[in-house]
């Protein structure tokens, strides 16, 4: 029986701190005891006809239907006085006169009333929080009362009562007088020591000075399996900080940091390696990278640099740390902001080549969670909260964060549109040398959907490998293939172009002698090509070095040129004049050697203006025609020009194709060997 008059809510709470619940007679006989440990304190609690004490049982949910508040059972025994129950919806706790009859009453804070409480005797408690136990016990029984409050027996050394001259609740040395504590009592309006509650020692306790205040919890709570509220109620320490108030007091969700910070922790110095030799070597504190790309999204390759989304994990385990409220699923054990900005040390890793020379940063997009992997160590009593304690060396911390970086990267345009492109990300631990911290590949260390469609690049390939460089700093390179897809590149370029050399190369189709013709069509198609050719150029990037598309239209508009000069030259050879002219000019000046060619086509001409003109020399010729008729073709030298050029000039540019598709092809297969 609590003598003190409280609230119905604040009743129930304090029976469920003490393991049990308000006292609820479920026959006569139980009725009977109830009011002989209860009519004691008729004095204290109420007049001849108030409210004695409360019970166990509301009818808040549905009126006329009273159910236990401990368990939700339905009430079947009553002992109603005459008239009751008669506050309907008002009145939806009930409680229990002198004399032992029934009556309800309103649960409104303003009604208080006497407490007996049904619990299961002896009541035994844990102090926790007790980090000396030299002048005082964690472990009390409840035994009897002590200026008509319950008193509290230590098992050794100390008690725990109520002070009425202090009006407050006094831990107590037997051996003692001045080694005690006093109970601050605060706006709670729980006066009893059970719970958790600060106490302010005589003297110096628990590193605190003498006067500062402790807080300690009396708990009857299942050591190591469950958590005592503040108010004591007990929760599963499962339960506790998993984002869900379990007490009624929300005090499971108070102060669920999870890092326990060590004194002396500096947060700027990496975690001491767990192994150190002999001789004093130590081994670097191994970070592991986990990165996956999410996207690539652009390749600017006249801009040489790339666009990436990273999504960056690194994973570290800091043996100084110990963690709390662990919860199986990783996710659920987030670090608060405060922790991972004040408290504990996280690695920086830069991004070696990305523009602005970026670091990892730790801000409200980064993530840390913590992972167990061991069991918890002991409970410790000497912690007022409970809590599973993890430690350090069986956690690991983990470090999530998006980044979206531009990475520089030199592109190599000789091969430009069949150029493969090996772009690096670099990653390097800062600040800590690689006898420090160590940076390592998670399992494969990079992951890549190979998803992303880039108009102009193909992903086909990333590698991730740790630098065993000589450098200070240790470090992780991607090494990303991109190829350059050329599809649209050969419709724009190298189809249109061929085609205009075909038509200047048709051009040895017309006629040798129609050279206008001629003329204007390969020179329109020089024309053509070298438009194209500058306007081409100016989306191209801008290299110092000659790149294959050049060579490319260099080596056609050569083409048309040369064309050009053939017709010029075949112009220049040949020779205008009238026809007869022609022939006897032949006639005369080649010596004749084979006159069955052409004879026919020029015989007739030759012999009327020898016969009509020059009879005197009509023997001579005579004598000449009595020679096999001769005759030398006037064009035969502009012909042959022309047909030699043409296959000239066709098979050249068959051999420079074959060879120029060549270079691309074998760059392809053999994408290592760049000789530019
Ligand atoms: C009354 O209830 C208690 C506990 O529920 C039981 O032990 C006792 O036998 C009951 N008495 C009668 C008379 O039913
Ligand atoms: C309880 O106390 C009241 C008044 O103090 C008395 O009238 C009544 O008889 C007592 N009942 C029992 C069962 O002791
Ligand atoms: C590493 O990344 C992969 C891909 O996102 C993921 O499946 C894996 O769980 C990650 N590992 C760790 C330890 O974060
Ligand atoms: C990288 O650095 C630049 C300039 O220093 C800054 O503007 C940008 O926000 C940084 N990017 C990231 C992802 O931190
Ligand atoms: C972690 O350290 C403790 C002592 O500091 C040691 O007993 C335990 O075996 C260590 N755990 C692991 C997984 O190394
Ligand atoms: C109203 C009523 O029935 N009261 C009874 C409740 O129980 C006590 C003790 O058994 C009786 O004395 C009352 O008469």
């Amino acid at each position: 029986m609590f003598k003190e008059l409280l609230q119905f809510k604040v009743a129930v709470s304090l029976c469920s701190a003490f393991g049990g619940a308000l006292a609820l007679p479920g026959n006569r006989t139980e009725l009977e005891r109830a009011l002989k440990i209860a009519n004691k304190s008729v004095s204290e609690c109420s007049g001849p006809s108030g409210p004695l004490t409360w019970l166990d049982m509301t009818d808040e949910w549905r009126d006329g239907r009273w159910e236990r508040v401990s368990n939700g059972q339905q009430v079947t025994f009553f002992n109603w006085s005459k008239g009751q129950p008669n506050g309907g919806q008002n009145e939806n706790c009930a409680v229990m006169r002198p004399h032992g009859g029934w009556a309800d009453n309103s649960c409104a804070k303003s009604f208080k009333v006497c407490t007996l409480c049904k619990l299961n005797v002896p009541v035994f408690l844990r102090l926790r929080g007790i980090c000396e136990a030299v002048f005082y016990d964690d472990r009390f029984v409840m035994d009897g009362d002590k200026n008509k409050k319950p008193h509290f027996r230590g098992y050794y050394r100390s008690e725990l009562y109520y002070d009425s001259e202090l009006r407050t609740w006094r831990l107590q040395n037997t051996g003692d007088e001045n080694t005690h504590a006093l109970m601050v009592v605060g706006s709670k309006s729980l006066s009893y020591p059970i719970g958790r509650n600060f106490w302010k020692f005589t003297h110096g306790f628990c590193g605190s000075a003498a006067g500062e205040v402790v807080s300690l919890t009396l708990t009857q709570c299942k050591n190591g399996e469950e958590f005592t509220c503040n108010d004591g109620a007990c929760v599963p320490l499962v339960q506790v900080c998993d984002r869900r108030a379990q007490c009624r007091d929300q005090s499971d969700e108070l102060d669920c940091t999870l890092a326990i910070v060590p004194h002396g922790y500096q947060r700027t110095l990496p975690p001491p390696s767990s192994s150190e030799a002999s001789d004093g070597s130590f081994e670097p504190t191994y970070v592991y990278l986990n990165i996956t790309i999410a996207s690539f999204y652009a390749i600017q390759s006249v801009g040489n640099r790339f666009n990436v989304e990273l999504k960056l994990r690194f994973i570290w385990m800091d043996p100084r740390l110990k963690f709390k409220y662990l919860k199986d699923d990783r996710e659920l054990n987030i670090l608060q902001p405060h922790e991972m900005n004040e408290y504990i040390w996280v690695p920086e890793i830069s991004f070696i080549d990305s523009e602005g020379n970026n670091n990892s940063v730790v801000d409200s997009k980064t993530k840390i969670t913590v992972e167990k992997l061991g069991s918890p160590e002991e409970d410790d009593v000497q912690r007022s909260r409970e809590a599973r304690i993890y430690r350090g060396n069986d956690t690991c911390i983990r470090v999530v964060r998006i980044y979206n970086l531009w990475f520089r990267c030199n592109f190599n345009f000789f091969y430009f549109p069949f150029n493969t492109d090996y772009c690096t990300m670099t990653f390097q631990a800062n600040k800590n040398t690689k006898n420090y911290v160590k940076l390592k590949k998670y399992g494969r260390g990079l992951w890549y959907e190979y998803a992303d469609q880039l108009p102009k690049y193909k992903i086909s390939d990333i590698s991730f490998e740790e630098n065993e460089n000589p450098e200070l700093y240790s470090s992780v390179t991607a090494t990303i293939k991109m190829e350059h897809l050329f599809a649209n590149e050969i419709m724009t370029i190298f189809v249109p172009t061929t085609l205009i050399n075909t038509i200047g190369f048709a051009t040895f189709f017309y006629k040798w002698f129609d050279f206008q013709n001629r003329m204007v069509i390969s020179l329109t198609s020089l024309l053509v090509l070298s438009t194209f050719f500058s306007q081409v150029s100016t989306t191209l990037p801008e290299t110092s070095y000659l790149k294959l598309v050049d060579i490319w239209f260099l080596v056609s508009i050569i083409y048309c040129f040369v064309i050009i000069t053939t017709h010029v030259i075949i112009e220049y050879f040949h020779e205008y004049s009238n026809p007869s002219e022609m022939a006897s000019k032949k006639l005369e000046e080649y010596p004749v050697e084979n006159a069955s060619v052409l004879r026919s086509a020029a015989s007739t001409d030759v012999e009327r203006s020898a016969g009509a003109e020059n009879a005197p020399r009509n023997s001579a010729t005579e004598a000449k025609c009595h020679q096999p008729a001769v005759f030398r073709d006037p064009y035969a030298t502009p012909k042959k020009i022309d047909k030699w050029a043409f296959r000239l000039v066709i098979s050249s540019y068959v051999v420079f194709s074959i060879i120029f598709w060549a270079v691309p092809i074998w760059q392809k297969f053999k994408p290592d060997s760049i000789f530019m």
